[in-house]
């Protein structure tokens, strides 16, 4: 394969699975630093290390808050993730938003060789394969988009939703996580664009140009996720948490403190569990990992106030001396510590309101014990609920909208004797070890490289 050219928004969750991708095939990984510089220098800063060279440029405050906290995270996020209510529609980020893309393209530009692949990933960069086509590079250019992917009645709100949309179909391969997101776009594609689109091969004609959409279901990375849990650090983890939980079962929930994860709306369903079950207070403790994202974007501060207000007021309601019905941790920890804390609770809760995809779910599954796993319990709307929902017989699934639906399934998970335990947790973990990043990335690549 040659070598592939990444390029990437620095932040998010895919950044860890995407490094364990370029380790395996080599290449380079071009994105913005993470950092701010007063001055525009477009110095690239070159790292080599580890089988991966990375290329990053920094980006001026007004790129940051315009481009990355503005158009990427109050726009297309919110838009993408559902949430017409809290997207902001302002033309000025817009604009910084081609005009970074433009930027990024003219310094990438030179890195290019001949028989690279290019591939880009995620919602910042959209137009970013336009820019470069612009500038005469003839290479093959695949996109993934690691989100969902609007219905069409929302994705119409957005001001010039036809000019993003369009600048994707210089892609000759664009990824998307789920048939339901690569069936929205479809629609957009054949509905408003007026492109002619073959559905059962996600080929698309439009202006003389070709390409193909198709979905590739992201994974995590086994190998290493499981030689997290050889470490004294995994070990020692699942024994902090279980000394501290006793004879109480742990139920754990692990997200970046955004919106789109349910958090809130996750809070409602564990306080109506204990409200008509009060009893069981002395059974279940729920321990939430959020560490902060985001928080230069309004949103998110609100996010982290309502959250802190609604676990206050369970704990203020539930406390006894010897007992904290709710634990909020807002920190992040090491993938060790992760696949210790998943082996000691019994209950995993992953309840997004809406998410491309979400990797929490499947390590949850991957750090299970074979001989005593434990539930997870997933919403209906994450990516990963396609793969791991198993015709009711994987994760039980769940609307993360209904504080009873989630009240009923936490009861449901407490209650699961071992064979339907184990019977779930064997219909899932297939998946989940065989349909790892790795493998995504020779599907994609793989057809990049070939259609
Ligand atoms: P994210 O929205 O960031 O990713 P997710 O898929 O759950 O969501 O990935 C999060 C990653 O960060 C996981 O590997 C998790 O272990 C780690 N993480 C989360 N909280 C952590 C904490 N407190 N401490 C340490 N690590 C933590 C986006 C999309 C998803 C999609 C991924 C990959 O929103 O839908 O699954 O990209 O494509």
């Amino acid at each position: 394969m040659p070598k592939a050219r990444g390029a990437a928004g620095a932040q998010g969750g895919l950044a860890g699975a995407l490094n364990a991708a370029l380790k395996e095939n080599g290449g380079l990984w071009f994105g913005w630093s993470g950092q701010e510089s007063e001055d525009r220098t477009g110095n690239m800063n070159i790292q080599r290390g580890d089988g991966v060279t990375t290329a990053t440029i920094d980006l001026s405050k007004r790129d940051v808050d315009e481009y990355y906290n503005g158009y990427a995270n109050a726009t297309l996020w919110p838009l993408f993730h559902y949430r017409i209510d809290l997207t902001e529609y302002e033309s000025k980020t817009g604009k910084s938003y081609e005009r970074v893309n433009d930027r990024f393209a003219e310094s990438v530009l030179p890195l290019i060789e001949e028989d690279d692949l290019v591939w880009v990933h995620d919602y910042h960069l959209i137009p970013l394969g336009e820019r470069l086509r612009q500038r005469g590079v003839k290479n093959r250019i695949g996109f993934f988009l690691h989100i969902p992917w609007p219905p069409t009645r929302l994705l119409t709100s957005l001001p010039f939703h036809e000019r993003l949309v369009k600048t994707l179909l210089d892609y000759d391969l664009i990824g998307f996580q789920t048939e339901e997101w690569l069936g929205s776009f479809l629609h957009y594609c054949a509905n408003e664009l007026g492109a002619e689109v073959d559905e059962a091969s996600g080929r698309i004609s439009f202006e003389g140009r070709e390409t193909r959409a198709k979905a590739y279901p992201i994974g995590i990375d086994w190998d290493h996720f499981q030689a997290q849990g050889d470490s004294g650090e995994a070990r020692q983890a699942e024994q902090r948490l279980l000394s501290s939980t006793r004879h109480r079962t742990g139920m754990i929930g692990v997200d970046r403190l955004d919106y789109s994860k349910g958090l809130p709306e996750r809070i409602d369903g564990i306080g109506r569990f204990f409200d008509q079950n009060p009893e069981r207070t002395r059974d279940l403790v729920f321990i939430q990992i959020a560490p902060p994202s985001r928080e230069d974007v309004d949103s998110y501060q609100r996010i982290r106030a309502e959250l802190e207000q609604k676990t206050g007021q369970i704990n203020g309601a539930r406390s006894e001396v010897d007992i904290v019905p709710i634990r909020y941790v807002n920190r992040g920890y090491s993938h060790g510590e992760l696949y210790g804390f998943f082996r000691a609770a019994k209950i995993g809760l992953v309840t997004p309101l809406r998410d491309g995809m979400n990797l929490v779910a499947k390590e949850y599954v991957a750090a299970q014990d074979p001989k005593d796993p434990g539930v997870l319990i997933l919403s209906e709307f994450a990516g990963a609920a396609h793969q791991l929902g198993c015709d009711g017989e994987g994760a039980v699934l769940v609307n993360p909208h209904s504080p009873d639906a989630l009240s009923r399934a936490i009861a449901q998970a407490l209650d699961m004797p071992l064979g339907e335990r184990k019977s779930r947790y064997e219909a899932m973990i297939t998946t989940v070890r065989d349909d790892s990043i790795q493998g995504w990335t020779i599907d994609f690549c793989g057809d990049l490289a070939g259609n």
